[in-house]
C-alpha cells in the first residue's frame, strides 16, 4: 500500500488555531511521533505531509498545518501556505480545544464550504474543561459531525477515526475495480454461478452482474458457466482462463474440476476486498483455529432476505464451521444495519460479501471490530478456510496471500 500514487490517496487536513493541539491530533490518529508538539504557539509553521495507512481506511496523506491565527509578517505567509493545503485535501478537519469557537473556526468553514470540501469538527483538551454552551451552540448550527477528544491522554480518537471514515467523499469508495484489475484486457474469465433454490428466479444476482460488467468495461472475455457444465466449458477453451470466479457455496466441485496451475477464487473473496479490506479478513479468518466450544459467532448480513431451506447465513456457514473445528459454536445473526453495540462477546465476527452496502459502512464495522479487538472476516473466506481450500483462493491477491504465509510459517 506504501506503493499507491499520492493522487490516489485520501489527503486529510487539519486546521485551527496555534496551541489547540493539532499536531497532537494527527500524532495520535497515527500512533507515531510525526509533528513536533510544544506548548509554545505557532510549533508547526510550515505544512507537515505524512503518507500512512489508517487502517481499515487504507492510504492517505495527513496534512497537519500551522496555526490559521498566526499574526505578524512571517505569521500572515504561514497562513496563507495553511489555505493553499485546503486546495488539496479531501476531508477537513477543524481542531478547537474547549476553550473557544470563535472567527478564525468560522472563516474556515467558510472555506471549505465554498470549495466544498467534506470537514468535520474535533474538540481538543477535553481532560482541561468543558467546552461552553454558547461555542457549542455555535459549532451545532452548521450541523456537522463533532469529536471530542483528548490527544494527551488518547481519548476519542477511535471515534474521530469513525468520523473520518463517515465523512470520506463518496468516490474514494466506489473508484475500485471488482476483478478487472487481475484479468488482463483480450483475457478470460470463468465465472460459476450455480442456480439453485436461493437464486432468484429469471436473474442473476448483483454481485455477479457487477463482476461480469466490471470484465466487460476492461475488455477481458467473461465466459459464465454453472458448477455442472464447468469441466467442459474448460475442457472447450483452447487456452485456459487467467482467473475462474465461482459462488462461494460450489467451491468444493470447482476447485476439483478446475485444474490446479489455474487461479481460483469467489465472489465473497473479491467483495471482500471491493466493499472491505482483505488483509484484514484474512487475519480474522485464521482466527477460526483458536475458536473453543461456547465461543459466540456474530453472523452479519447486510440485507434482510427471507431465509429459504439451506440458506448461507443461517445453515451452511454454521454447518461448515462447526464440522471443521468439532467444536460446540453458538451463532448469532444480525440483519440489515443492526450491528451489536457490544461486539467483545463475540470470538468471532463473519460478514455477508456486502453487496448491498457500501464500503464505508463495512470499514466502520471493521474498525468497531478491530477497537473490540474481535476478529472480523467474511462469508466467502470463512468456506473456502472450512472447506480445505482458502490458500488457493487467496493465490491472485498477493498481500493477502504474504498474510496467510507469514502466519503458517
Ligand atoms: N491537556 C492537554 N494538552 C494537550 C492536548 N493536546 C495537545 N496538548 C498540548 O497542547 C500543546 C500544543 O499542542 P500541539 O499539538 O503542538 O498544538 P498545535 O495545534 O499543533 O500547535 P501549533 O503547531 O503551534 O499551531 C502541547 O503542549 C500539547 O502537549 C490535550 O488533549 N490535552
Ligand atoms: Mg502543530
Amino acid at each position: 500500500m506504501q506503493n499507491t500514487p499520492k493522487g490516489m490517496r485520501i489527503h486529510i487536513g487539519i486546521f485551527g488555531k496555534r496551541n489547540v493541539g493539532k499536531s497532537s491530533i494527527l500524532n495520535a490518529l497515527t500512533k507515531q511521533d510525526i509533528s513536533i508538539v510544544s506548548k509554545t504557539a505557532g510549533t508547526t509553521t510550515d505544512p507537515v505531509e505524512k503518507s500512512m495507512e489508517l487502517l481499515p481506511l487504507g492510504p492517505v496523506v495527513f496534512v497537519d498545518t500551522a496555526g490559521i491565527d498566526d499574526e505578524g509578517a512571517l505569521g500572515l505567509q504561514r497562513v496563507e501556505k495553511t489555505k493553499k493545503v485546503i486546495d488539496r485535501i479531501d476531508l477537513a478537519i477543524i481542531a478547537c480545544d474547549f476553550k473557544g469557537f470563535d472567527e478564525f473556526e468560522e472563516l474556515l468553514i467558510k472555506e471549505f464550504q465554498t470549495r466544498k470540501t467534506q470537514f468535520i469538527v474535533v474538540i481538543n483538551k477535553i481532560d482541561e474543561g468543558e467546552i461552553s454552551t454558547s461555542n457549542l451552540s455555535k459549532i451545532n448550527a452548521y450541523n456537522i459531525e463533532t469529536v471530542y477528544t483528548s490527544a494527551l491522554l488518547n481519548k476519542g480518537i477511535d471515534e474521530l477515526k469513525q468520523a473520518i471514515i463517515k465523512n470520506v467523499p463518496e468516490e474514494f469508495f466506489s473508484d475500485t475495480s471488482i476483478a478487472s484489475d487481475l484479468i488482463p484486457a483480450g483475457e478470460t474469465a470463468v465465472l460459476v454461478v450455480p442456480i439453485d433454490l436461493e437464486a432468484p428466479k429469471g436473474r442473476l444476482i448483483l454481485p455477479q452482474v457487477q463482476t461480469i460488467r466490471d470484465l466487460l468495461d476492461n475488455d477481458s472475455i467473461v465466459i459464465i458457466t454453472k458448477e455442472r457444465e464447468l469441466r467442459k466449458t474448460l475442457e472447450n477453451l483452447k487456452t485456459p482462463p487467467v482467473l475462474v470466479i465461482t459462488d462461494s457455496q460450489a467451491f468444493l466441485k470447482v476447485a476439483a474440476d478446475v485444474p490446479k496451475n489455474v487461479k481460483l477464487t469467489s465472489f465473497s473473496i473479491l467483495f471482500a476486498r471491493l466493499k472491505g479490506e482483505l488483509n484484514e479478513f484474512v487475519k480474522g479468518t485464521l482466527q477460526i483455529e483458536k475458536l473453543k466450544s461456547g465461543d459466540k459467532i456474530l453472523i452479519c448480513e447486510s440485507c434482510t432476505h427471507h431465509a429459504i431451506g439451506d440458506d448461507i447465513g443461517r445453515v451452511k456457514i454454521p454447518r461448515w464451521l462447526t464440522q471443521y473445528t468439532g467444536k460446540k459454536l453458538i451463532f448469532e445473526h444480525y440483519a440489515g444495519h443492526d450491528f451489536p453495540p457490544n461486539l467483545k462477546a463475540y470470538a468471532l465476527v463473519i460478514h455477508c460479501g456486502a453487496c448491498m452496502t457500501n464500503r464505508r459502512e463495512i470499514l466502520s464495522r471493521i474498525l468497531k471490530a478491530r477497537q473490540a479487538d474481535v476478529p472480523i472476516t467474511n462469508y466467502g473466506l470463512t468456506i473456502a478456510y472450512s472447506l480445505g481450500i482458502f490458500e488457493r483462493a487467496l493465490e491472485p491477491f498477493t498481500s493477502a496471500k504474504s498474510i496467510y504465509n507469514e502466519v503458517e510459517s
